[in-house]
């Protein structure tokens, strides 16, 4: 599939997803949706891709769902045509997703950087959730995975408000794992991406499966949950390397990479 609103390149175990649509901000229409979707699966389906990379411009990740798209919708159009349904699909990719974020992540760009496994942000990120100021609320699972994230205060803030929250805020309140000097983020970001995709790709996804279950259960369940992934590890050929070599005091040469 050739793309029109994404460039998509593989840069050695890393899989870069950079959303270009400068004219509008990055905004979200439906192209962009299934492109990203669309490559994401290809990523995840190659066993030589280790960890995504989701990234945007240094002045917007995403400024949200495109708005234009949006205008002349209905309820029944919404509704019947189950609008923007498409990106819960990155929930279903196994290989860990880093978002890279720079400048304005709103709506559903914030959305779209929460379904990512963890958030690499510049210091000139500002995240938000301002479908408020339009007469409507998040619909990507914004008023969810926010709140899971920071909070009820500050959830209830940014979506009441539509107020934006700087990096240094976002970082202060969990929905971020890193801040950067944007200068540095797409170098950055490649570097944790390339530690993860060095990891055996079993336990990486067995890991990123065993979090994102924290988000569905009770501790009880997810502590079961975690241990039947903990012993399915021990059927690896990674676990027998990786324990081996630190016994032996090298470092592990991960067939599952
Ligand atoms: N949709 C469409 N076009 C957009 C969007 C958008 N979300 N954001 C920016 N653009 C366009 C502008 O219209 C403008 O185009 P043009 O030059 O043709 O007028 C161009 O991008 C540049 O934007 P600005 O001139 O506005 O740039 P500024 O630097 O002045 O402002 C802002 C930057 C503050 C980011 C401003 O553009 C803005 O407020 N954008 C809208 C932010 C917003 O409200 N986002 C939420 C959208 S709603 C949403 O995301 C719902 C998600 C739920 C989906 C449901 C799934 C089931």
């Amino acid at each position: 599939m050739s793309y029109e609103t994404i460039l998509v390149e593989a840069k050695g175990p890393v899989g870069w997803i950079t959303l270009n649509r400068p004219e509008a901000l990055n905004a979200l229409n439906f192209d962009v949706m299934h492109e990203v979707v669309d490559a994401a699966r290809s990523f995840d389906a190659d066993e030589a891709i280790g960890c995504i990379v989701l990234t945007g411009s240094a002045k917007a990740f995403a400024a949200g769902a495109d708005i234009k798209a949006m205008q002349p919708l209905t309820y029944v159009d919404a509704y019947a045509g189950e609008l923007f349904g498409q990106w819960d699909r990155v929930g279903d990719i196994g290989t860990p997703i880093v978002a890279a974020v720079a400048g304005y992540a709103l709506g559903g760009g914030c959305e779209l950087a929460m379904m990512c496994d963890l958030i690499v942000a510049a210091d000139s990120a500002k995240f938000g959730q301002p479908e408020i100021t339009l007469g409507v609320i998040p619909g990507m699972g914004g008023s969810q995975r926010l709140t899971r994230a920071v909070g009820k205060a500050k959830a209830m803030d940014l979506c009441l408000t539509g107020r934006m929250m700087d990096a240094d805020e976002a970082e202060r309140s969990g929905l971020v794992a890193r801040v950067v000097p944007a200068d540095d983020l797409l170098d950055d970001a490649s570097k944790v991406a390339a530690k993860i995709a060095s990891m055996s790709q079993v336990a990486a996804k067995a890991a990123k499966e065993a979090v994102n279950r924290a988000y569905e259960s009770t501790l009880t369940e997810g502590v079961r949950f975690e241990r039947r992934l903990f012993y399915g590890t021990f059927a690896t050929e990674d676990k027998a390397e990786g324990m081996a070599a630190f016994v032996e005091k090298r470092k592990p040469d991960f067939k599952h990479r």
